[in-house]
């Protein structure tokens, strides 16, 4: 009988022991996944044209960009992002942003823009400013067909939650 409960004793200690052992490896795998640097990632998930301020011409283009934030409870930086004609004209639009939330949209129109034929490019860039620096970008290159004389004189970027 009492070497019966000796052998008890041990499966139950081997037992506390082991979920000891598993608890701290769990909190220990935890720790390892623990982020340090404060990331921001772009996507340009949007890039078209179209008649965006009736003014009777296709010519504005629209873009997105999803933005994403990790690893801090405020974020700071500055979001830019450049139209790029087929000449190498170029139109752009910054703002600086202060947030507690970590995912974003940026929309913007870059009105009377699409003026040239060929192909047209959307970059988006950050420049972090929590915990250090991070930069990121991201591009997307499409084609609006035809143009006309536009000016490419104004654009609006609006901030979606
Ligand atoms: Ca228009």
């Amino acid at each position: 009988m009492r070497k019966h409960r000796n052998i008890l004793s041990g499966i139950l200690l081997l037992t506390l022991f082991g979920s000891t052992f598993f608890g701290l490896q769990t909190v220990s795998s935890f720790t390892t996944f623990e982020c340090t640097t404060p990331t921001i990632t772009l996507k340009v998930t949007q890039g078209y044209y179209g008649d965006l301020d009736g003014d009777g011409f296709a010519d504005d283009v629209f873009s997105s960009v999803d933005a994403n934030l990790s690893c801090a409870k405020r974020y700071n930086f500055i979001y830019k992002v450049t139209l790029t004609l087929p000449s190498g004209i170029s139109f752009s639009d910054s703002l600086g942003i202060n947030t507690r939330l970590n995912h974003l949209i940026f929309s913007t129109i870059f009105f009377n823009s699409a003026i040239e034929s060929g192909f047209y490019t959307v970059k988006a860039e950050a420049l972090l400013n929590t915990g250090g620096q991070f930069y990121h970008t991201d591009s997307l290159t499409f084609d609006p067909p035809g143009g006309h004389s536009g000016t490419g004189t104004s654009s609006i970027t609006s901030v979606t939650y």
